[in-house]
């Protein structure tokens, strides 16, 4: 008798695969079946940040046609930053969509001075989004990628001030982190702290579709992605660092202008990119809460390493919710090799012997 409920394993597995969405997906990382309330909200919660990424990419796929996409508002935002309309509307959609998951408390993003409250949600929904709606906004006007990141923490207290002095604490307090990055497809990328995971939009379905599970950063890879613009307002470590790829046959540079992008070639490929500090900004252009420690939260679960120079991102306690860090991020080994030369004070005077660094 033959069985017409099956298919060939190949079909099979593709089915399956296409029925895994994200919420699912999130749940069946915490438990096994006996989920306890921070997996369903932890699941929720990604169902809804998901909603907003298929929101800004629909957007983005029609900016060149509709009115409100392109260009700047004309205002600039709390870092002294021009806003761009993609931004705008980007974080709107983040609130909007957070607002009805009844779940989120406190709102903070690179778009506000301040964090945004839904006063409504506050007795059940403990969580706070932190984000950036839209990373590498110069790239919108030239339709080149974009994404935006995420970082769910636990709300802790009644923050009657507002000051959301529970969020300035260090990286490991996240909950779960990730990056919507809107390239050539949109692919959402995330962690719980039980490894790191990617989903592809499927247009036609208009659901993230599971795609790799478990993704492991090689431990060293030949691409650096900075802006070597930046190259004289360096620290003499960093220019001597980028000097001795130079120098070194087989290293590649790649650099999109949206950390999301060169974070998820990184990713795939190995390599590591830096954000260094500079004359003027010593700590750097990133924010912490919502660019750093997100993708460093994510990075270490795909077995590689994020550094500030000297300190583990995820070590780092902002002082303020806007605070930026430098950052060197990407595999394991390149991560080294750049803190060895931050470590060892070079010089242009004292060049560094790295024959024995580089395998
Ligand atoms: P943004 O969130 O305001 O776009 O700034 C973050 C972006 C990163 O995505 C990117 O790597 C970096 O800033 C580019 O800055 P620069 O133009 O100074 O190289
Ligand atoms: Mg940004």
């Amino acid at each position: 008798m033959v069985d017409n409920t099956q298919l060939p394993p190949a079909q099979e597995l593709a089915i399956s695969r296409d029925l895994m969405t994200l919420s699912r997906h999130v749940l069946q990382q915490v438990g096994g079946g006996s989920y306890d309330a921070q997996a369903q909200d932890l699941s929720a919660l990604m169902g809804r940040i998901a909603l907003a990424g298929k929101l800004i990419s629909r957007h983005l796929s029609r900016s060149g046609l509709v009115e409100d996409a392109l260009g700047s508002t004309g205002s600039v935002n709390v870092q002294g930053e021009e806003v761009k309309k993609m931004d705008q509307y980007a974080n709107r959609i983040f609130i909007r969509a957070l607002e009805q998951s009844g779940l989120v408390c406190r709102l903070a993003s690179e778009e506000m001075e301040k964090p945004y409250y839904i006063p409504e949600n506050c007795p059940v929904g403990r969580y706070t989004l932190l984000f950036d709606p839209i990373d590498g906004s110069s790239n919108i006007d030239v339709n080149l990628a974009v994404g935006s990141i995420f970082s769910v923490r636990q709300q802790e207290g009644n923050d009657e001030t507002g000051e959301a002095l529970d969020l300035l604490q260090d990286g490991r307090k996240q909950l779960a982190a990730g990056y919507i990055l809107y390239g050539s497809g949109t692919v959402l990328v995330y962690t719980i702290g039980k490894g790191v995971h990617s989903f592809y939009l499927d247009p036609s379905l208009g659901e993230f579709i599971l795609v790799q599970e478990n993704i492991q950063v090689p431990s060293t890879g030949n691409t650096y992605s900075i802006n070597e613009g930046n190259f004289c307002s360096w620290p003499e470590s960093i220019r001597q660092y980028v000097m001795h790829l130079h120098r070194t046959p087989g290293y590649t540079s790649r650099y999109s202008g949206a950390l999301v992008a060169d974070m998820h070639r990184i990713l795939m490929l190995g390599g590591v990119y830096l954000y260094p500090g500079t004359e003027s900004h010593p700590d750097g252009k990133l924010r912490l809460l919502y660019e750093t420690a997100p993708m460093a939260f994510l990075m270490e679960q795909a077995g590689g390493r994020a550094s500030t120079g000297t300190q583990n991102v995820l070590d780092v306690i902002p002082k303020k919710l806007h605070q930026r860090t430098p950052l060197i991020i990407g595999s394991p080994d390149d991560v080294a090799l750049v803190e060895s030369f931050v470590g060892s004070g070079a010089s242009a005077q004292e060049p560094v012997q790295v024959s024995e660094l580089r395998r």
